[in-house]
């Protein structure tokens, strides 16, 4: 008797090696409990070990050490830089007070950038080495991106986890 294979399984046999592939990259959907305000004033902000001396963190949804969609804000104080970097993936900054100045390249350069005011925002594309500073004020940004979240810096000697 001629064996008969349907198309549906010839076409699953075909495509499961792609699913499983996906699988391995497949990242957690945002959930919260409950509503909950963020306000800059009463958040609770923590030293942010990966960037240099002086820099705050409040995490607002996800976890950056998970993969996953995470939301962080970040407070700057004034005339403070971040030097060279890159991230493992893309990030979405936008400025929720003061003044960020951005700029492209593996060397801080502020007469190379742009300075976003409140309420503007830049995506920058992961492995793209990028600084970022302040000028005379507190600047506080929000972070979007995907974890597992890295910083790598382009001079290690800029790592304050290596000093
Ligand atoms: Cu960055």
């Amino acid at each position: 008797m001629k064996k008969i294979v349907s198309p549906i399984f010839m076409a699953l046999s075909l495509a499961l090696p792609v699913l499983s592939a996906q699988a391995a990259d497949q990242i957690e959907r945002m959930t919260a409990d409950k509503m909950q305000s963020y306000r800059a004033a009463n958040i609770k902000w923590q030293d942010e070990p990966i960037l240099p001396k002086g820099a705050k963190s409040a995490l607002i949804l996800g976890d950056p050490a998970k993969p996953g969609v995470f939301i962080a804000w970040l407070k700057f104080p004034p005339n403070y830089p971040i030097p060279a970097h890159t991230h493992p993936f893309t990030e979405v900054i936008t400025v929720l007070k003061g003044k960020l100045g951005n700029g492209m390249g593996e060397v801080l350069d502020k007469n190379r950038g742009e300075t976003l005011k409140v309420g503007e925002s830049f995506v920058l594309p992961a492995g793209h080495a990028h600084y970022v500073w302040t000028e005379g004020e507190e600047t506080i940004v929000e972070l979007i991106a995907t974890g597992p979240w890295d910083i790598s810096y382009s001079n290690p000697k800029d790592d304050p986890r290596k000093k």
